[in-house]
């Protein structure tokens, strides 16, 4: 990569130092994508490459429900899924819908969930959406700096008589306190539901997630370690919420020409079901990459000062869906976004999850423009947190390369992040 000796190529600096000659396959900062190399990566890698199962047994069954002639509308895929669900988490009724944020909005409306709702900032708009949506308040908690999760004892002290309940988020599939969780809904009369979006196949405390809090909801989403392409499911034990929710998420039919409550198209498809049918089948595949990828960037970026990553309990259950590092910039000299350009520069698609935080974009930035006081953990978060590629994208050699990029890059930290500011300064000389 280093001696392209292509007249067509773009002219490029001097390499700075040489001495690293080898480093990321390098050989100096100047071939860096960034500063005019070519990229690592011909084709760019993603993070959330979608898993899917069995090509044939998915055609099979796409050509079964076209057959059949029965497209949506709780068909017999949907059906199964259902029970297969329920089943594989352990819970008396699994809901599927169209995506999770419908499936949020659904399951907090039927919650009976108004006013004002705890929910973390730091997640994925959908977790505050699905509330404000609804003209529920999202009253945003900081985080635990080691879980990325709720902190309870931050929970309780915003609580306030208008408070009706606590979305928790098990973020990148780390299970939430739930044991203090739901002793403060408890005690304080709260409801309790969790979005489990990243967690599917996960287990906390020898149970699947899925089992706590009033209920819990998946994201079935391309990018998430089960797929449906899109799609979402609330799981409960509750009978008289399961009803509700299955009312809501068809208009509100009790039957021909019978509307007995407010609803919406919350429905999911046959041939989505159809996808997740031969997802489940392929689970353990899907775990056995994400597992082995997880363990190659472990290994591959041990002993990186300044560079930790979140770790799974490998006492649970868990799907390996996300690697997530933390770029600590005292120590690295090079900030977290640095590396993200130098990463993208060289077609890793890495990203920078939850950032800046569901307290810094529209609407809540423009209603609550100084929640940030109250959220130092999360604000500390999305300014470290580089989430990478996995899945099917990348193997061992993949990883390799983007480890090796990224060690390049934190070694010279200073000095790249100096020609970076140059090379933006270059660019956009009035700023
Ligand atoms: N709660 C939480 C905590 C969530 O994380 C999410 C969704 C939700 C609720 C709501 O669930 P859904 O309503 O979506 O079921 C992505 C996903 O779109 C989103 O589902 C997910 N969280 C979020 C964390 O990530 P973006 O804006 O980053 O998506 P996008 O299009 O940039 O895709 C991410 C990467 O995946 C890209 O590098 C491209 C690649 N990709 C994507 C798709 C769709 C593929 O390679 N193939 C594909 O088909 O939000």
């Amino acid at each position: 990569m280093a001696g392209d000796s292509d007249a067509t190529a773009p002219e490029r600096p001097a390499p700075l130092v040489d001495g690293e000659a080898g480093a990321a396959g390098k050989g100096g900062i100047a071939n860096l994508a960034a500063f005019g190399g070519p990229p690592a990566f011909s084709e760019p890698l993603h993070v959330g490459r979608p898993n899917v199962g069995d090509r044939n047994r998915l055609l099979g069954r796409i050509n079964d429900l076209l057959d059949r002639k029965w497209l949506t509308n709780n068909g017999a895929y949907v059906q199964e899924l259902e029970r297969k669900i329920e089943d594989f988490v352990g819970v008396k009724h699994c809901v599927a819908m169209c995506n999770a944020t419908i499936a949020l909005e659904i399951a907090s409306r039927a919650a009976g969930l108004t006013g004002e709702v705890i929910v973390p900032s730091f997640t994925f708009i959908a977790t505050a959406h699905c509330l404000q949506w609804q003209e529920i308040t999202p009253v945003f908690c900081d985080v635990d700096s080691r879980t990325h999760n709720l902190d309870p004892a931050r929970v309780e002290q915003l609580i306030t008589p208008r408070t009706t309940g606590i979305i928790g988020v098990h973020v990148w599939g780390r299970p939430c306190d739930t044991d203090a969780l739901e002793d403060i809904a408890r005690r304080r009369g709260l409801k309790l539901l969790f979005d489990a979006a990243h967690a599917f196949g996960c287990s906390h405390q020898g149970r699947m997630i899925g089992g706590f809090g009033d209920a819990e909801v998946f994201s079935f989403h391309a990018t998430k370690f089960f797929n449906t392409f899109e799609g979402g499911a609330v799981v409960t034990d509750d009978d008289e919420l399961a009803a509700k929710m299955r009312l809501m998420k068809n208009f509100g039919f009790a039957g021909y020409d019978n509307v007995i409550y407010i609803g919406t198209n919350g429905k999911m498809t046959e041939v989505a079901a159809a996808m997740g049918l031969t997802g489940l089948e392929d689970l353990h595949q899907f775990v056995a990459v994400n597992r082995a990828n997880y363990e190659e960037y472990r290994r591959q970026l041990a002993g990186l000062p300044g560079v930790s990553w979140i770790c799974y309990d490998e006492t649970e259950k868990c799907n390996y869906q996300y690697v997530v590092l933390e770029v600590d910039e005292e120590v690295t000299h090079i900030g977290r976004d640095d590396i993200l350009n130098i990463l993208i520069a060289e077609n890793v698609l890495a990203r920078r999850y939850f950032y800046p935080g569901c307290h810094r974009m529209e609407p809540y930035r423009s209603y609550f423009p100084h929640a940030g006081l109250l959220l130092p953990e999360t604000e500390r978060l999305t300014k470290r947190v580089l989430v990478l590629p996995t899945g099917t994208a990348v193997g061992p050699d993949e990883i390799r390369q983007i480890c090796q990029i990224i060690r390049f890059a934190v070694s010279r930290g200073a000095e790249v992040r100096l020609r970076l500011a140059e090379q933006s300064k270059a660019l956009f000389p009035i700023i």
